[in-house]
């Protein structure tokens, strides 16, 4: 045979594969779509998304283009042919980058074929009758066919195939046999085993090592999905996870420990001037003042101005994501606040969707009598603006002063009382503003109902179940989710399954404190990088040594003591948290990413690099940022790349790429430190 040139790995050219790619599901699609920008500014036109076409979503989120390299332009030819429709084109979000999307419908004619061979090269079955389970495989052998047809076109440079998830998994294994020349990486953003198994009622986290689990996966019907993900983690070059964590949890339930960690980041856009975020802060925080005083019309005796906001949002998994503990401790913490007479009221949030039939006709109500509220006082207004300014024109020198007397017309008079007496109530502000499917088998309603948290005047602790995410165009509470956070005041992820979790890191880039656990990936994260995270509004409940019940009071005591700070206290704080969104912006994150490329082209290319000896990618290297700047003796200069892993990325003489894409975290100049006069907890 004759000798072929090696690829070249230093001008690769580099494939994600999920099935969130211009389609929204849940967290890798942020993933995709946050991280775009620096991967588009690495890799440029190298750089194409593979995903199954939504034609839906795929109608708004990507313009169609015609391919222009060559091998792109021969591959999807290939597969038009044989009947495969595909979608090539430009994702219409920052980065823009290339995506080509097949649409699985048109290959179900393979399905059969396919599942026959899925069993007799990689060993694992297919049972009938599971849709998403069928729709992995068609997806993965095509993606499998384009790869094979890819590299036959373009001999010359290296591809990187990166997969996201078991639903992208199938084509790994499929790569493997048939040699396709690719080196793959599989990200793998929770397990399947884990995520059942911490749904029901077992202690996962000591019993990782010991669960038997094809048994475990068996016993869930999950068993041909398990297979898929397991023969995915293995047959990769390279495999990973996003938090330690999860590789942890990969390594005992998957059986191969990951080769790095990839953390997320987020598409960080910095303001100019702190004040910029607190005014929003402020300006959301008016809009949910509106709801709240619909919502609790009637019972409106707590004072906007001592109220805080906390939440918790996320996917409806009722254990996996704490909202059993975050109801106990409210309960606790309405508790605590009431028997220590406190002058504050929270207002706790849930968002989470859930199945529900329409908007309750009470929480329409609210918003209504409000509004008509609202428009009465603003006639009467005009209307006694108009008189005083008359009697004021009438006046003559010697005369008494215009009087207040009657300014209110006995009309006016009458139309208030009667949105007055609309505002009467008898009944407690409702938890729910959704009819639910289920009303009486909700877990949420149901630990509510337990812990009794019922909306009473005499409560401190008021609760709003908002079962369905927020749009600004839903007419009880119309407000986008980022305005949302905005608002509030602390998000409450008190998570027990969390691989990584968005959620906190989306409120620590808008400047809010929350609290998250050390069983999700972000507390984990923040944890070991920060000496003393709650100077930076970042609060982490120890949900692995504690037993619950410590872990629902550690929580009742950080919701607590956050009732006590002061204004002054709170904005100090929230200045510091947007202080720390640098640590999560992708520029820093991608490092992980290179890294993870530059070992999958390692192993499948050693001839290409001059040092056979694999780097330590991935190593830690342990530097914590220290408490605030404002605190005594702190340092100012420390900075470094504070990654999980050290930077040896190899890639920093390929064109294109400098180590300048990638920022090296600084801390952030503390502003005049007169601005932070107070001691951060009280
Ligand atoms: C921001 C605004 C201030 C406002 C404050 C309220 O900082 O710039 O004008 O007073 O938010 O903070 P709070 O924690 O009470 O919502
Ligand atoms: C997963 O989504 P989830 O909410 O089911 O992937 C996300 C992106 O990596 C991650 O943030 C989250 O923790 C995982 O659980």
């Amino acid at each position: 045979m004759a000798d072929t040139p090696p690829r070249d790995v230093t001008n690769h050219i580099l494939f994600e594969i999920a099935t969130e790619v211009a389609n929204r599901v849940g967290g890798i699609y942020s993933v995709l779509k946050s991280k775009a920008q620096v991967t588009t500014a690495e890799y440029g036109s190298s750089y194409t998304l593979l995903g199954p076409l939504n034609r839906s979503s795929a109608a708004v989120e990507v313009e169609e283009l015609t391919p222009k390299d060559n091998a792109m332009v021969e591959t999807i030819k290939s597969m038009n042919e044989r009947g495969i429709k595909t979608l090539y084109g430009r994702w219409l979000i920052d980065g823009a980058p290339r995506v080509l999307l097949f649409d699985t419908s048109t290959a179900y004619g393979y399905l059969d074929e396919w599942k026959g061979d899925l069993w007799s090269t990689a060993g694992i079955p297919s049972p009938p009758g599971d849709a998403e389970t069928n729709e992995a495989i068609v997806f993965g052998y095509l993606i499998a066919w384009f790869l094979g047809e890819y590299v036959f076109h373009e001999k010359r440079r290296a591809v990187v195939a990166q997969f996201h998830e078991w639903l992208a998994g199938v084509a790994l294994p499929l790569c493997k046999k048939r040699r396709i020349d690719v080196t793959t990486i599989f990200t793998t953003h929770a397990t399947l085993l884990g995520r059942y198994l911490c749904a029901g009622s077992v202690d996962f986290y000591n019993n990782l090592q010991y669960f038997d689990v094809d048994a475990e996966a068996g016993k869930r019907g999950i068993y041909h999905r398990y297979c898929i993900e397991r023969g995915a983690a293995h047959s990769a070059d390279v495999f990973t996870t996003v938090s330690h964590i999860t590789a942890y949890e990969s390594e005992h339930l998957l059986k191969r420990k990951p080769d790095g960690v990839l953390p997320n980041g987020l598409n960080v856009k910095k303001f100019s001037a702190t004040h910029e975020f607190q005014n929003l802060h402020q300006q959301a925080k008016a809009k949910i003042n509106d709801f709240v005083r619909g919502h609790f019309y009637g019972h409106n005796d707590f004072d906007p101005e001592n109220t805080l906001y906390y939440f918790t949002a996320g996917r409806y998994e009722y254990r996996n994501k704490g909202v059993d503990m975050f109801i106990e401790s409210l309960a606790r913490l309405n508790h605590r606040m009431k028997s220590s007479g406190s002058t504050m009221t929270v207002v706790a949030f849930i968002i989470m969707p859930a199945q529900t039939q329409s908007l309750t006709v009470e929480a329409l109500k609210g918003q209504a009598v409000i509004k008509s509220l609202h428009d009465t006082i603003k006639i009467i207004e005009q209307n006694v603006g108009k008189k005083l300014f008359e009697r004021s024109i009438a006046w003559h020198e010697g005369q008494e002063l215009p009087e207040d007397k009657d300014l209110i017309s006995p009309a006016d008079k009458i139309m208030l009382r009667r949105r007055l007496f609309a505002m009467k109530r008898h009944n407690l502000p409702p938890i729910v503003t959704h009819n639910m499917v289920n009303d009486a088998d909700d877990p949420v309603l149901n630990q509510i109902r337990r812990c009794q948290l019922f909306n009473h005047p005499s409560d401190r602790v008021k609760v709003v179940f908002h079962p369905e995410f927020l749009n600004s165009s839903n007419p009880v509470l119309p407000m986008d989710y980022d305005d949302f956070v905005r608002g509030t005041h602390l998000g409450v992820f008190s998570s027990y399954y969390e691989p990584w979790g968005y959620t906190p890191a989306e409120c620590t880039v808008m400047g809010v404190p929350s609290i998250t656990t050390n069983l999700s990936g972000f507390g984990c994260y923040m944890e070991e990088l920060i000496e003393n995270a709650q100077d930076y509004g970042i609060y982490i409940v120890d949900r692995r040594m504690k037993g619950v019940d410590d872990s629902v009071n550690q929580l009742t005591d950080y919701m607590f003591d956050f009732t006590k700070k002061s204004k002054r206290q709170r904005i100090n704080q929230r200045n510091r948290t947007e202080r720390l969104s640098d640590l999560l912006d992708w520029k820093r994150m991608g490092m992980e990413y290179v890294k993870a490329r530059q070992l999958a082209l390692r192993r499948a290319y050693p001839n290409a690099f001059e040092d056979d000896i694999e780097p330590d990618f991935f190593g830690s290297q342990d530097i914590k940022i220290s408490r605030p700047l404002s605190e005594p003796g702190s340092p100012r200069d420390r900075s470094g790349m504070m990654t999980p892993g050290d930077f040896a990325s190899l890639q920093e003489g390929r064109e294109g790429l400098s180590t300048e894409d990638y920022i090296a975290w600084k801390l952030p100049e503390e502003e005049d430190a007169d601005d932070y006069p107070f001691p951060l907890t009280l």
